[in-house]
């Protein structure tokens, strides 16, 4: 499959989209956000997938959607854009994902970040929802996932008054994962990831699902679920795998069913 304004490639079982608009920042114009959703999927699709990465370059994970593609839209061609079902695809995607960002992560690369399951940072990675500046408010989840990571508020000061928070802010928010130097960042993505995808998939993938939940439910309907969960990994190879493997002493081998 050959894209514009992407490039994807795999490590071993690690599938890597990267946005490709270097001059503009990569800002996520929709025929790019088409193709990141088609590729994504085409990783979620393939059993020799684990783990995936979302990743721009050292100056700009994404600054946000194109604002030049969107200066003139009005509330129904918003309506008709495909643009906020690439944001729900992205949730349906069922393996995990790791957003390695450097520099600018703006508006919709913020909320694009913050959608995926993990953050890897380079020590320039900037977080912001300048939207404001513009004259409108983040609308892919921007308030929403920052008061969630921040609190109330740290997120009116990112959404209101424009602030960005440093790689570092982000981690001690809760926000980021890791922190590195720029010139690791994307390897130590790619570490980490290579970790999860060596895991158990079926339980990976649960685990994803309950996670996720937390945000879309009350407790006691969260915990039900979680259990539902674990009760239905009795009924992988994987499970009776691993316990055995536990008790015999000697490394497992997942075959994801
Ligand atoms: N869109 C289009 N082009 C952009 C861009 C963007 N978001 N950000 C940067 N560029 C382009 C610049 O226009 C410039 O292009 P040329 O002029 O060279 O052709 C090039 O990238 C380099 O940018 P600068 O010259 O400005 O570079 P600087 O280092 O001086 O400044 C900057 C970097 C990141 C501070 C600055 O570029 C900037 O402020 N960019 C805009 C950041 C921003 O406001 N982002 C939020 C956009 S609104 C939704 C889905 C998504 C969204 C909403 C709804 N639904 C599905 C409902 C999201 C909305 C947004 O993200």
């Amino acid at each position: 499959m050959s894209y514009e304004f992407i490039l994807t490639r795999t490590e071993g079982r690690v599938g890597i989209v990267q946005f490709n608009r270097p001059k503009a920042l990569n800002a996520l114009n929709s025929n790019l956000m088409r193709e990141l959703m088609d590729a994504l999927e085409a990783f979620d699709a393939n059993d020799d997938i684990g783990c995936l990465i979302i990743t721009g370059n050292e100056r700009a994970f994404a600054a946000g959607a194109d604002i030049k593609e969107m200066a003139n839209a009005t509330p129904v061609t918003m309506l008709d854009s495909p643009n906020i079902g690439y944001y729900d695809r992205l949730r349906k995607i069922s393996k995990p994902i790791i957003a390695a960002v450097s520099g600018f992560a703006l508006g919709g690369g913020c909320e694009l970040a913050m959608s995926c399951d993990m953050i890897v940072a380079s020590e320039s990675a900037k977080f912001g929802q300048p939207e404001i500046n513009l004259g409108v408010i983040p609308g892919a989840g921007g308030t929403q996932r920052m008061t969630y990571a921040v609190g109330k508020a740290l997120a009116m000061e990112i959404c209101l008054n424009g602030r960005f928070l440093s790689a570092t802010e982000a981690q001690q928010y809760g926000l980021v994962n890791r922190v590195v130097p720029v010139e690791l960042y994307l390897e130590e993505a790619i570490k980490f990831a290579a970790e999860i995808a060596a895991r158990a998939p079926v339980a990976i993938r649960l685990a994803k699902e309950a996670i996720n939940a937390v945000f879309e439910t009350p407790l006691q309907a969260g915990l039900a679920h979680e259990r539902r969960l674990f009760y239905m990994l009795f009924s992988t190879e994987d499970q009776k795998e691993g316990m055995d493997a536990f008790i015999n002493k000697r490394p497992p081998t997942w075959q994801g069913k």
